[in-house]
């Protein structure tokens, strides 16, 4: 297996996609979906376009969907929720579909939506994407941050060093045995650095800035932790996890 980490959708390269790809959006997208799926959603859609997402979920029954729309940090109006995980409990969610828009985490998805296998990964989830790779062993695999409009996240790439970090530790492989690029050996350093204090790590991050400006303490702990919740979102249908 061959892993390559990219910080984020736009540094992947053009006209490529790996046999697995792991999207992560920390703070708040792929953790927000992982916590939806724990909780007994149906599914989650991602879009990169909110009107689009508004005439796709039309056709399906109200009371199976729940419309997710972010902007900047913030929920978009008309929308029945912003991006918090901490909304995706199961009186909400179960049964439901979630069609959701967010600023950086669904465009990652798009990004690699015709790979073979693609993962939905954050730290709440990280043990049992992990466990998955490990089973699957991809020829190549993509761990790729959604960084913010482009710019490196240092959220995204601490989590995309903790998977990576996990498969070192339990194939007993040294990080250049697996790292098709440098950024994996600089991942693993990030994480390896600041892997007893994610939430202070958070504190420095631009995006941790922003959610705490919008008063997001709680959320930025909910996504600090890691290996909580067993569940693997997996692309069933370009789009659809
Ligand atoms: O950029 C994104 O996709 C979001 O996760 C950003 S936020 O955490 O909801 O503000």
């Amino acid at each position: 297996m061959k892993l390559f980490v990219y910080h984020t959708p736009e540094l992947t390269p053009t006209g490529k996609v790996p046999e697995c790809a792991i999207a992560v959006d920390v703070l708040r997208a792929t953790t927000t979906m992982a916590t939806v799926l724990a909780a007994g959603g149906e599914a989650v859609q991602v879009f990169s376009d909110l009107d689009h997402l508004m005439q796709v979920s039309e056709s399906w029954p109200a009371e199976k969907r729940l419309r997710a729309g972010e902007r900047g940090g913030a929920k978009v109006p008309g929308f029945d929720m912003g991006n918090s995980p901490l909304d995706c409990t199961p009186d909400i969610v179960k049964g439901r579909r979630l069609f959701i828009s967010t600023t950086n985490g669904t465009r990652t998805l798009q990004r690699v939506q015709d790979a073979q296998f693609v993962l939905a990964g954050a730290f709440i989830n990280r043990s049992a994407v992990v466990k998955y790779i490990l089973e699957k062993q991809p020829e190549t695999l993509w761990i790729v941050g959604s960084g913010w409009e482009g710019s490196f996240s240092l959220e995204d790439t601490a989590c995309a060093g903790a998977i990576a970090h996990s498969i070192c530790q339990k194939t007993q492989l040294s990080p250049d045995e697996i790292a098709g690029n440098d950024e994996v050996i600089n991942a693993i350093a990030l994480y390896s650095q600041w892997q007893d204090n994610l939430l202070g790590l958070f504190h420095y991050a631009s995006h941790g800035k922003r959610l705490l400006r919008l008063n997001c303490h709680e959320d930025l702990k909910y996504c600090s932790q890691a290996d909580i919740l067993d569940v693997l979102p997996m692309q069933q249908e370009p789009g659809v996890l």
